[in-house]
């Protein structure tokens, strides 16, 4: 097992021995009576998970009766074991409530979402000052990001190799509003401190982006040694060779804990209504001036972000962004709610659907 969980102490309190836990984990805790005991998923497999527990780490089988159910133990759950001492045998039997949830959409897989980790503070989202560096991309970060409740950070790594960081930090920021962009050498550790304030103890970051962009090389950074292997890009196209393969929680020396996720090449955002809310607050509060309650801003006169756009107040690729997601989004609530086979028939008389979902995320009547 990693050697980098140590426990800290023998304090009986679960909050110094399970990192991340608080009191109204205890509370929900506080309902089981008996031979349990809690615990953390550091990564999952396919019925059996590795576990923090109070003063080890283990590896426990899921329930059968959890296996049957919609709620699945992901990386970072707080999770119930049923301790059997007599046999050896450690059970997970439940989930305590999740903090925040990040979610994607599941393309082609059934009708649901699929959780990806579970009881994250911040998301560090990362690109590299390179050829990964795409505007609609993190559009399509921040919106699953903000969706799952956690605080997103967005990391601008490999700054060692970018010539003009400031202006690509600049272009960064023209579509990010309130979000910290932060502009890191995980190589050379330039900028890295700059990362301190997200790493406190008991609080979970989470690091994603596409791969290659050097998530487990900052994940090596925090810890000042290499506990994850790292992979050279392509030269040419600089992308990376999926080197991390499984989702793992890491806890830091100093109690901070870290999700190193593998590289995604697409995130699919699920029912993320209010996080493309939050990424596009600038199009979604001008779009209260057009003239029409229901404008889609495709054509309709009165348009006031046709008008922001002509302007170059808006980038229009920005626009065809925001569409996009909106679009992806109908299809994904209407999934969820429905199921993907009754989705593939209405989705020829779908115009009209489309249209009241597009209004109900906007807010409008
Ligand atoms: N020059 C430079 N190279 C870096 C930096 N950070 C990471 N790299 C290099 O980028 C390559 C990819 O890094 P990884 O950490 O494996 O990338 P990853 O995001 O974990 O990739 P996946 O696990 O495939 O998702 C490696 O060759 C790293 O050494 C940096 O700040 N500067
Ligand atoms: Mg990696
Ligand atoms: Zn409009």
């Amino acid at each position: 097992m990693n050697d980098q969980f140590t426990t800290k102490g023998s304090d009986k309190n679960h909050k110094n021995l399970v990192p991340g836990w608080d009191k109204e984990l205890e509370s929900a805790f506080s309902a089981y009576k008996g031979p349990y005991l809690p615990g953390r998923i550091i990564a999952r497999h396919k019925t059996v998970c590795d576990i923090l527990v109070p003063d080890d780490v283990i590896q426990a089988g899921i329930s059968g009766a959890l296996l049957k159910s919609s709620k699945q133990p992901v990386v970072g759950d707080f999770i119930v074991l049923l301790d059997q001492p007599e046999t050896g045998s450690r059970m997970i039997v439940d989930i305590l409530p999740r903090k925040t949830c990040l979610t994607r959409g599941a393309p082609g897989s059934g009708s649901d979402e699929q959780i990806l980790a579970a009881n994250i503070d911040t998301i560090f989202i990362v690109t590299s000052a390179g050829k990964d560096l795409n505007l609609r991309r993190l559009e399509r970060y921040l919106t699953v990001v903000y969706s799952s409740g956690a605080r997103p950070v967005i990391l601008l790594n490999k700054i060692d190799l970018a010539d003009d960081t400031s202006t690509t930090v600049d272009m960064i920021r023209s579509i990010t509003g309130d979000v910290p962009v932060v502009p890191v050498s995980a190589l050379s550790k330039e900028g890295m401190e700059a990362l301190d304030p997200y790493l406190n103890p008991d609080e979970t970051v989470a690091l994603i982006g596409s791969s290659g962009v050097g998530k487990s090389t900052l994940l090596n950074a925090f810890f000042e040694e290499s506990i994850q292997k790292t992979g050279a890009v392509r030269e040419d196209d600089e992308k990376g060779r999926h080197t991390t393969t499984v989702r793992q929680l890491f806890l830091l020396p100093n109690g901070s804990i870290v999700i190193d996720n593998p590289g995604i090449r697409e995130i699919q955002i699920g029912d993320c209504a209010e996080g493309i809310e939050k990424t596009f607050s600038d199009i979604v509060q001008l779009a209260q001036k057009c003239k029409f309650k229901d404008c889609t801003h495709l054509n309709e006169p009165g348009c006031a972000i046709q008008k922001a756009v002509s302007e170059g107040l808006i980038p229009k690729e920005r626009l065809d962004s925001y569409q996009r997601l909106a679009k992806e989004l109908t299809f994904q609530s209407r999934r969820s709610e429905i199921g993907h086979k009754r989705l593939e028939k209405e989705k020829y008389k779908g115009i009209s659907v489309a249209a009241k979902k597009y209004r109900e995320f906007t807010g409008k009547p």
